[in-house]
């Protein structure tokens, strides 16, 4: 299963995103999502849903995931040899039957409602990725890893293809609630080109990719299946931290994934492993 590293970058830098691109082994995924039944067991689903931040510094299962050589064979052929990693994320909607709703509703809000109403199970707002990284000097790419099947039903990732040249646009507080992202931010709908959205469907061990500036979200998970992603980051050693008040996250457990880093811009943290 190689990959034509000169098609990967082709088709990222033309429409801000891949897809479908197999990862994990049968055995590799069993083992990560045993290993990801275990934290449920342990935290309770209302953490694992969202929290498990950055536990790549604590998890060597995780680690390996963040080293996986065919993650990092598809971002070098992005980002070029030298690749930090600059935080990690699972973010997983639970089957409806285990999301909480709001008093007394059984609505659904999905992006393409027009409705002004309470939304009741978790969902991920319109945004760009670079909205949240104070950085510069390099581009931000976003890996989405399935440990589940990713499909419409179960509220897959969608894309705006071609949206990450269109620079930063502005982002407000979500109107609607249920919004996972932590500073709950969302682009105007007026802004998102939803007529080019399309679905990023994933088999669990395949991953895809987008661009730090790729207009993206998902809308909640309306089926029985869980929908369990690990979402991590990754910018060339070049890339460094700016002072930005509008995009205030720091950066506490980055990681040099290949290559070397000349630049020390991120002072890299010591995983507890
Ligand atoms: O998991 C999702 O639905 C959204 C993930 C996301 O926003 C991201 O990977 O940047």
């Amino acid at each position: 299963m190689g990959f034509d590293r000169a098609e990967v970058k082709f088709l990222y830098e033309n429409q801000g995103y891949v897809t479908s691109i197999p990862i994990l082994s049968p055995e590799q995924l069993q083992q990560a999502r045993d290993a990801f039944t275990e934290l449920e067991g342990k935290f309770g689903e209302d953490y694992t849903s969202y929290s498990l931040h950055n536990v790549h510094m604590t998890y060597s299962w995780v680690m390996d995931l963040v080293k996986h050589p065919r993650v990092l064979e598809v971002i070098t052929a992005v980002l070029g040899p030298d690749v930090l990693l600059l935080d990690s994320r699972f973010i997983c909607k639970y089957p409806v039957s285990k999301q909480s709703k709001t008093q007394g509703s059984n609505e659904i809000i999905s992006h393409s409602s027009e409705q002004e109403s309470e939304s009741i199970l978790p969902y991920v707002a319109w945004h760009q990725d670079m909205k949240y990284w104070g950085l510069d000097g390099g581009p931000v790419v976003s890996v989405w890893l399935a440990l589940d099947d990713s499909q419409v039903e179960n509220g897959a990732l969608q894309v705006i293809p071609g949206s990450h040249c269109s620079g930063l646009l502005p982002h407000r507080q979500a109107k609607l609630s249920g919004n996972m992202l932590s500073v709950n931010q969302e682009i105007p709908e007026e802004l998102v080109e939803k007529k080019k959205a399309l679905f990023c469907p994933l088999l669990a061990g395949q991953m895809s990719i987008h661009d730090g500036l790729l207009v993206h979200g998902s809308d909640p998970n309306t089926s029985g299946k869980r929908r369990c992603g690990f979402v991590i980051r990754y910018v060339p050693t070049a890339a460094y931290p700016v002072q930005d008040p509008e995009r205030p996250r720091h950066f506490h457990a980055t990681v040099v994934v290949s290559g070397h880093d000349k630049y020390n811009h991120f002072s890299s943290q010591k995983p507890e492993l």
